[in-house]
């Protein structure tokens, strides 16, 4: 509940169209792709860093909490208002406020879609690689939230390798300017790099410099179907340890396959066990000669058959394919909890192999897939809620099998609430402290989307 005082000033600093407190408004505000909801008391839209400048010294003075929000495609429950308060939701800051052709940059706000930045660079022959599976509702804010990856960042790395600068508001207020519009700067700590990742936490974005890189001349994307799992990983590490860089190197397993292909009605696989996808991208001799090495490797490993496509439209098909596998999964059962493990790659084939016998043991329908060619791997265990309890054993021992391989229990969709219990396994007990010390300092009433990434940050 926030105080009928507090929403007349809120009102008052948004403009009342642009705060809402009714019921239906409130559940829209309420859940990310987690599925997990907590209803906030009200949702504001701001359309200036003043804006949320004063919202953010109303709440630090009233001590209620204030949870940004992009297009709640977030994957561990970032966005969810768990201690309600205010959301604060930017679909006012949508612009794309320059584009930088000289210096190859762009100045964006935080609710710019991912999909229409890439868009609008590559009219001009420029490239912003990053690319969630979900591009096409993602916000960038949200991006940096959670330092998303993607099907590129094999090659191309994440959100945190192409973000120059941040306009932030802090909690306590005060409007700052992280990085430069350089591609180089050491003036300082790196507080860009402290916000992205951050999860909302340490302070509210409210404008962001990104870089871009030219638009690479030829891309070329592979498919090759495999017998089974085995085959498949054995061809990622192969590609792994060899000397060409794909731009995405994906791996699908039959669970995954067989969901997509019910999903979008389509027989792709023809019953095949596996999937990899991967692509080139260069000059055309480049890319031709590169596809052409990936095809024979692919092969070497078991392939039943490999296709090569350089047309656009054909491309586009089958990179659709794939991002729809994580809202396809569905149609087998009412339930996925999604983890995004990532182990060096050459361990890809090792934990794709624990994983399936921690399935067995307990039980369970267990489907991987995604960006193996970095060891990002999705695991989603598909259950029935009275699977649960053996459900979470089984997270449990894949976050243990991952940590003895020094991997990481999150590639991509960050802490948030769902894996907060798992974080101190990873970071250790002094690392943790040494967060919750930096978020106390910046956030000293924890008024910023409290409630996440620790499981209790005094
Ligand atoms: C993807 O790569 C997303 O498709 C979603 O990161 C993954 O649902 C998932 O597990
Ligand atoms: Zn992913």
């Amino acid at each position: 509940m926030l105080d009928p005082s507090v929403l007349k000033e809120l009102a008052a600093i948004v403009g009342p169209a642009h705060l809402f407190t009714g019921p239906e408004e409130l559940v829209v505000y309420s859940y990310d792709a987690t599925r997990t909801a907590s209803l906030p008391a009200a949702v504001a839209r701001p359309a200036t860093a003043g804006e949320v400048s004063q919202i953010l010294l109303l709440a630090n003075g009233q001590h209620f909490p204030v949870i940004p929000r992009g297009a709640g495609t977030g994957m561990s429950g970032g966005s969810v208002p768990v201690r309600g308060g205010l959301v604060l939701s930017f679909e006012r800051m949508n612009r794309i406020l320059e584009i930088d052709e000289r210096n190859r940059m762009a100045i964006v706000e935080p609710g710019v879609i991912t999909g229409d930045l890439q868009r609008e660079a590559e009219a001009r022959g420029l490239f912003y690689p990053p690319d969630p599976a979900s591009q096409q509702f993602c916000t960038l804010g949200g991006n940096i939230a959670e330092c998303a990856g993607g099907l590129r960042a094999v090659k191309y790395g994440v959100t945190r390798d192409y973000v120059l600068g941040l306009e932030v508001v802090l909690p306590t207020g005060e409007i700052i300017k992280t990085g430069s519009r350089t591609l180089k700067s050491v003036a300082g700590y790196d507080l860009t790099r402290l916000i992205i990742g951050s999860e909302g936490t340490l302070g509210v974005v409210t404008k962001i410099i990104v870089r871009l890189l030219p638009q690479p001349e030829s891309v070329e994307t592979l498919s090759a179907f495999f017998p089974d799992i085995r085959s498949a990983g054995l061809a990622v590490a192969k590609i792994s340890a060899g000397p060409i860089l794909p731009r995405a190197l994906e791996l699908i397993d039959s669970g995954a396959l067989r969901a997509v292909e019910t999903y979008l009605k389509e027989d792709v696989s023809r019953g095949a066990g596996a999937m990899v996808l991967a692509e080139v991208d260069g000059s055309p001799e480049a890319t031709a000669s590169e596809a052409g090495a990936l095809d024979r490797a692919c092969r070497e490993a078991g392939a039943i058959s490999v296709t090569r496509a350089t047309d656009k439209r054909e491309q586009d098909r089958i990179w659709k394919l794939r991002r729809s596998i994580s809202p396809a999964l569905y149609t087998i059962k009412p339930r996925k909890i999604n983890e995004d493990i990532v182990v060096p790659p050459a361990r890809v084939p090792d934990i794709l192999a624990e994983v399936e016998d921690i399935a067995k043991r307990h039980g369970l329908l267990i489907v991987c897939f995604g960006h193996a060619g970095d060891g990002n791997i999705h695991t989603n265990i598909m259950l029935e809620e009275e699977e649960r309890p053996q459900a979470e054993l089984a997270v449990k021992e894949i976050f243990a099998a991952v940590l003895r391989m020094q991997g990481s229990i999150s590639g991509e969709h960050g802490i948030g609430i769902t894996k907060a219990p798992f974080l101190p396994l990873e970071a250790g007990e002094q690392a943790l402290e040494a967060m919750k010390k930096i978020k106390r300092a910046w956030d000293p009433n924890n008024i910023l989307n409290p409630g996440k990434i620790f499981l209790d940050n005094r």
